[in-house]
């Protein structure tokens, strides 16, 4: 039976007046003198109102009804712009419209005005924002808990082809989602030392001496669910000083404490670590962690105890979902909350955690792994570190008791697997061993980390592990992000894809008709000239809308290979010139990618791609054939726009390396085809929609993971043998692209063939894929030039895309490993 809608229809003239009056008492202003941006504040006061109501009844149905909970635990939530999504999830957007309309105001406009909360770097974050909106909509109970850092991930600004990162101050205006909620104040502390004394039953009583701690206060960003009155909570953490009278009743005049206390807090949630895939082992990145799940663990302890009066039962209405191993110290602080504060043993302790806890891992990459030394974790959390001490011990007993001696591989188990080994703490082994479930985020993903990475644990615990693949949500994606693509779709299927996206798959129909398949093409069209225009505005470079867009928009990393596109269009561009009369189809490659402020390759490709647009897009004897744009600052904003305006969707990552990829399904919803590895989630997008309907190349995951174990690429070879590569690398050093420093690119030309050291020479397998890169690229273009089926292929992807809507990943954590119970809102 369908559950009727909770929430009351939209008032246009309520929401009206609301609107006047906001303007009135926030600024003092009638709507006429209003700034953009006091008219975004005013419209967004006006539409928390909206919200509040549904969000008190929520929270009231969650007290009747006492749901099992998820906690999704995570250091990043990429939650884009909040105003536009909520008036989706309202089902108001059309209603708002039409009465800022009629008050003399653009929706888009206003839109344009809210900075995007950039409380990422990519993947992982966006994928932890499309989870919540999907819990909510599902109407599951689920908190977010995360950090709110006061600059989010760094704006990035283009100048002569470099990247530039300006600080993202988000909160400069005041978010007007926000609440901030000081009465669940909670206090975290950090180092000093553990003394440890005896009470009157002869148990061991540890307390932490001289220590200095952080106020963390929360601030709650309401989850709207689409149309069904469900409201969920994003609780992100800010850090305040501890006050100062605690100071003088404990340590008198301690003046230096003070100020030291003080700067911690001030400095803890500064900044986002703009690092993706990378681990840089910084202090205060382990203080962040600590400090976000320290304050998140106690507030669902006493909340769970608010409620009910055995601990021992957490788990029954509690689970803690790790999103990869940035959380992983919960598992720690929940023991220790659970012996030290309610009095439990280690082994009733051991029991609740390990029902609670999850773990999802989202990288291979080995330099993505958290490991920190020793002597930090122990000095920053000396409690803490004690428990993982303990863990780590009860852990290799039962390595040696499953590999005894006699076998004589225990010390090699103990070595690859041990918790703690060579004064190094492995936060994913803690996150496997004291988690009930280990996630890959793929079905590729999750069978190498069975057979690869972490075979040794999947032996020792195969029923722990688990597929998860990744999904995104169609709210954002298709309904808010392509308008016109989407009211297309409801008017052939009606509506029930906006919640249920398997029904996509009535449009599988439609690819046969050809008046369908040119309406379809027409509303791509459209949607690349509204991209064109973006551009034109923003990188003063006219694109052509007829041209095939072929798009990579992602983080900017070695293994997903921007640079084997680059190098590609460079190698094309030596076709054109070498055959002016070649046919060619004419081609707009469209980069978007932050890198790493510290990752030197990322950043000289960032500046490769930039010179390269720069001498194609300004050689006139190619007739426009050809052209290169960056986009500045690629965010979840202008990357909704991004989707809907693409052909090509480039996933090209060395397979093995992309544990899922996630842009790669926003692009098939918005009706582009893959051009891709068979890596990660790409491999099940082609399984969906058919090899046919989808471009794929390059070496395997086996194929990968061969020669990386048996070190036989010699990319020299290649050099040596096909002069067209050759060129094209010859041309990174010697000044066709950096006619003032011919040296300019040699690191990355280094990274391909260093001689040096040929075992690390084109890690990414780059050259090796080159050849079979270009024949793909060729069949693009072959297979666009056949309008007919090309139309017919997009609107294929289109419809076969239900598999990736996050509602399906969602319901599938709901099912294997959380056990939620649906909440039933009354009225
Ligand atoms: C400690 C530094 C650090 C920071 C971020 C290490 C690792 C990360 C993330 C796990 C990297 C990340 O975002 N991974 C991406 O997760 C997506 C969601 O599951 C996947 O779709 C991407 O393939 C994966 O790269």
């Amino acid at each position: 039976m369908k559950k009727k809608a909770a929430i009351a229809r939209f008032d246009k003239e309520l929401f009206k007046r609301s609107v006047l009056y906001n303007v009135k008492t926030l600024y003092r202003k009638t709507l006429e003198e209003a700034t953009e941006q006091q008219i975004f504040q005013a419209v967004s006061y006006a539409i928390k109102d909206v919200i509040v109501d549904s969000w008190m009844d929520t929270q009231k149905a969650f007290e009747e009804e006492d749901p099992k909970m998820v906690y999704y635990m995570s250091m990043e939530f990429l939650m884009g712009r909040a105003l536009g999504n909520n008036l989706i999830n309202l089902k108001a957007y059309k209603d708002v419209e039409e009465a800022l309309d009629e008050l003399g105001v653009d929706l888009n406009v206003v839109e344009d005005q809210e900075p995007d909360a950039a409380l990422g770097n990519g993947g992982l974050g966006r994928l932890a924002a499309c989870f919540l909106d999907s819990l909510a909509t599902l109407g599951y109970a689920a908190y977010g808990c995360g950090i709110r850092y006061r600059y989010g991930m760094f704006k990035q600004q283009i100048r002569d082809g470099y990247q530039i990162e300006v600080p993202d101050h988000w909160l400069e205006n005041g978010n007007p989602f926000e609440l901030r909620r000081p009465e669940y104040t909670k206090e975290v502390k950090f180092g000093g030392y553990i003394r440890v004394s005896m009470d009157e039953n002869g148990r061991s009583v540890f307390t932490q001496e001289n220590y200095q701690s952080v106020k963390a206060v929360p601030y709650d960003i309401p989850i709207v669910g689409y149309g069904n009155g469900i409201v969920n909570t994003l609780r992100i953490w800010d850090a305040e000083p501890i006050e100062c009278f605690q100071l003088d009743s404990f340590d008198k005049g301690d003046y230096q404490k003070a100020v030291e206390q003080e700067n911690l807090a001030r400095n803890i949630v500064e900044v986002l670590y703009p690092n993706d895939n990378h681990y840089a082992g910084k202090e205060l990145r382990l203080k962040q962690q600590y400090f976000f799940i320290s304050a998140s663990v106690q507030e669902a302890v006493a909340k769970y105890m608010r409620k009910h009066d055995d601990v021992r039962k957490l788990y029954e209405k509690v689970t803690f979902q790790l999103n990869d191993t940035h959380p992983t110290v919960a598992v720690a602080e929940l023991m220790r909350i659970l012996m030290d504060e309610y009095g439990l043993t280690w082994d009733e302790a051991w029991e609740v955690t390990t029902k609670t806890c999850a773990y999802t891992n989202h990288t291979i990459m080995a330099e993505a792994l958290e490991k920190w030394p020793i002597e930090l974790f122990s000095r920053l959390l000396p409690r803490v570190y004690q428990i993982v001490e303990e863990i780590n011990r009860r852990f290799i007993i039962e390595i040696e008791s499953r590999y005894p001696y006699s076998t004589g591989i225990t010390q090699e188990k103990i070595k690859k697997m041990a918790i703690i080994y060579d004064g190094q703490v492995k936060m994913a082994h803690l996150a496997i061993v004291a988690g009930f479930s280990v996630n890959g985020v793929a079905r590729l993903h999750t069978e190498i980390l069975k057979n690869q990475e972490l075979k040794d644990f999947y032996e020792m615990m195969p029923e722990k592990f688990n597929n998860k693949t990744n999904g995104i949500t169609q709210r954002r994606f298709l309904l808010h992000g392509n308008p016109l693509l989407a009211d297309w779709v409801t008017a052939h299927i009606g509506d029930d894809w906006i919640t249920d996206l398997s029904h996509i798959n009535r449009l599988k129909v439609y690819a046969d008709d050809e008046k369908c398949r040119q309406e379809f093409m027409n509303i791509k069209y459209q949607n690349k000239v509204r991209l064109a225009k973006y551009i034109l505005e923003h990188n003063g470079v006219t694109v052509d809308p007829r041209s095939i867009f072929d798009v990579q928009v992602k983080r900017l990393h070695e293994y997903k290979r921007q640079l084997l596109n680059i190098l590609h269009v460079m190698y094309l561009y030596n076709q054109i010139k070498e055959h002016p009369e070649m046919e060619f189809y004419p081609r707009t490659f469209i980069f978007g990618a932050k890198a790493a402020a510290g990752y030197r390759n990322a950043k000289l490709t960032i500046k490769l791609i930039n010179a390269v647009a720069d001498v194609v897009n300004n050689d006139a004897s190619i007739n426009g054939k050809l052209k290169v744009v960056f986009i500045e600052n690629y965010r979840v904003s202008n990357a909704e726009w991004i989707f809907a305006a693409a052909d090509v969707s480039e996933q090209i990552s060395t397979a093995s390396k992309e544990a899922s990829g996630t842009g790669n399904m926003k692009f098939m919803l918005n009706g582009a085809l893959t051009l891709g590895t068979m890596d990660g989630a790409n491999v099940e997008i082609v399984e969906e929609v058919g090899e046919e309907n989808a471009i794929i190349f390059g070496l395997s995951s086996d194929e990968v993971i061969a020669y990386e174990k048996n070190k036989n690429y010699n990319p020299m070879d290649i050099f040596n043998n096909d002069p067209e590569i050759r060129q094209v690398l010859m041309q990174l050093v010697n000044g066709t692209y950096a006619p003032q420093d011919a040296e300019l690119f040699r690191p990355l030309y280094n990274s391909l063939l260093n001689t040096k050291d040929t075992s690390v020479a084109d890690r990414y397998f780059i050259l090796k894929d080159f050849r079979s890169y270009a024949d793909a690229q060729k069949r693009v273009e072959a297979f666009y030039k056949d309008e007919t089926a090309w139309a017919r292929s997009a609107i294929l992807n289109v419809a076969c895309s239900g598999k990736f809507t996050s509602d399906r990943t969602i319901q599938e954590y709901v099912d294997d490993i959380w056990h939620l119970d649906k909440v039933v809102l009354k009225k």
